[in-house]
């Protein structure tokens, strides 16, 4: 089921969220809906949160070098916790939670995450690149956190400028 995704300045977006406890088909038809919302808006990655559901619960499906979005390539992440972390990289980043505004961020460039899947099965996984910022970006949206609050000062004033111009007009 397509659910709808809370946006940016939804106080919701600022809770922290809550470790899963149980995986059971609660959890699986969260994931379920998760992913078809994601799909659903064009998206790469996604957290409950943003459905408003406050649980430690990530997903996150990259496009391929061919440029498919394949759902064996898709990654349920419950219950995250990194390990160890190293690098530093920058991309631009998006989310569906403010949508069409891309800035770049700078994040780890390597990460050691544990995590569970939607069975309750612990796995230890090393992520670099591209999967390694989503995993980053989507980890923050877990504890409360969106990537504009990681902008310059000045980046984040002309941002909440635009951002209520734009809400003003679409009204
Ligand atoms: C690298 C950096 C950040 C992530 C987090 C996941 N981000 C997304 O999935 C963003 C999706 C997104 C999709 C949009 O819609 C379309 O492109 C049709 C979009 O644009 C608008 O809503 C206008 C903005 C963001 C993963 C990896
Ligand atoms: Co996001």
């Amino acid at each position: 089921m397509i659910r709808e995704i809370l946006v940016y300045p939804n106080k919701i977006l600022r809770e922290k969220s809550h470790d899963v406890t149980v995986f059971d088909e609660k959890l699986h038809q969260l994931l379920d809906d998760m992913y078809d919302t994601m799909i659903h808006k064009e998206g790469i990655g996604l957290a409950a949160i943003q459905i408003g559901v406050q649980d430690n619960v990530l997903i996150i499906n990259l496009v391929d070098e061919e440029g498919f979005q394949k759902f064996e390539n898709l990654h349920e992440i419950i219950n995250p916790v990194i390990l160890e972390k190293d690098g530093l990289t920058t991309y631009q980043e998006g989310c569906l939670s403010v949508p069409g505004y891309y800035d770049d961020v700078e994040r780890a460039e390597h990460i050691k995450v544990s995590y569970y899947d939607r069975h309750g099965s612990q796995h230890i996984k090393e992520f670099t690149g591209l999967i390694s910022i989503a995993v980053q970006h989507e980890m923050d949206h877990l504890r409360g956190h969106l990537f504009i609050e990681k902008l310059s000062y000045l980046k984040r004033k002309k941002f909440e400028k635009d951002w209520k111009k734009q809400q003003k007009a679409g009204k």
